[in-house]
């Protein structure tokens, strides 16, 4: 008889905690949404390594040096109304970092193409600031982000 008496709470107790573990879930799925790539992405985890005090706002995985491993472009904040980007490059054996270029500062979209059907695959990142739209189109060359092309991003960066 003693058994029904803590049963209720116990009851309860789980249909909470369950809540709560829900709630959690929907969170990191949330957050993987809206920064593009799974939490656990290896290269994630290495440029929150390397940059322990800037928050992520946008990846994008792929192969942007055509070496068969994918790499990760990563847009983050760097301070009040300035946001940087670089490239994750996966060398197989370690880790390189592309150089910084300046990235939008809201709205930030990043989408792969290749426009030139050939060699490696580029990308468009897009944005706005204070309603100002610009995009820009590049490609990794070694260790660098070359903007190949691009409309209004002195204005949106
Ligand atoms: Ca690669
Ligand atoms: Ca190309």
């Amino acid at each position: 008889m003693k058994w029904k008496k803590v049963g209720l709470p116990i009851v309860f107790i789980i249909i909470f905690g369950l809540g709560i573990w829900g709630f959690r879930i929907d969170k990191i799925r949330q957050q993987e949404e809206d920064i593009g790539v799974s939490l656990d992405n290896e290269l994630l985890e290495y440029f929150i390594s390397q940059y322990p005090d800037n928050k992520v706002l946008k990846c994008g995985y792929e192969d942007v040096n055509d070496d068969g491993r994918k790499d990760l472009v990563v847009i983050y904040y760097k301070a009040k109304r300035s946001n940087g980007m670089v490239v994750i490059l996966d060398k197989g054996d370690k880790y390189e970092i592309t150089e910084e270029v300046p990235a939008p500062i809201e709205n930030q979209t990043i989408e792969f193409k290749d426009i030139d059907d050939t060699g490696p695959i580029e990308f468009i990142v897009s944005g706005s600031k204070d309603g100002r739209f610009g995009y820009a189109i590049f490609r990794v060359e070694g260790l660098e982000s070359i903007n190949l092309f691009g409309e209004g991003m002195e204005d949106c960066c």
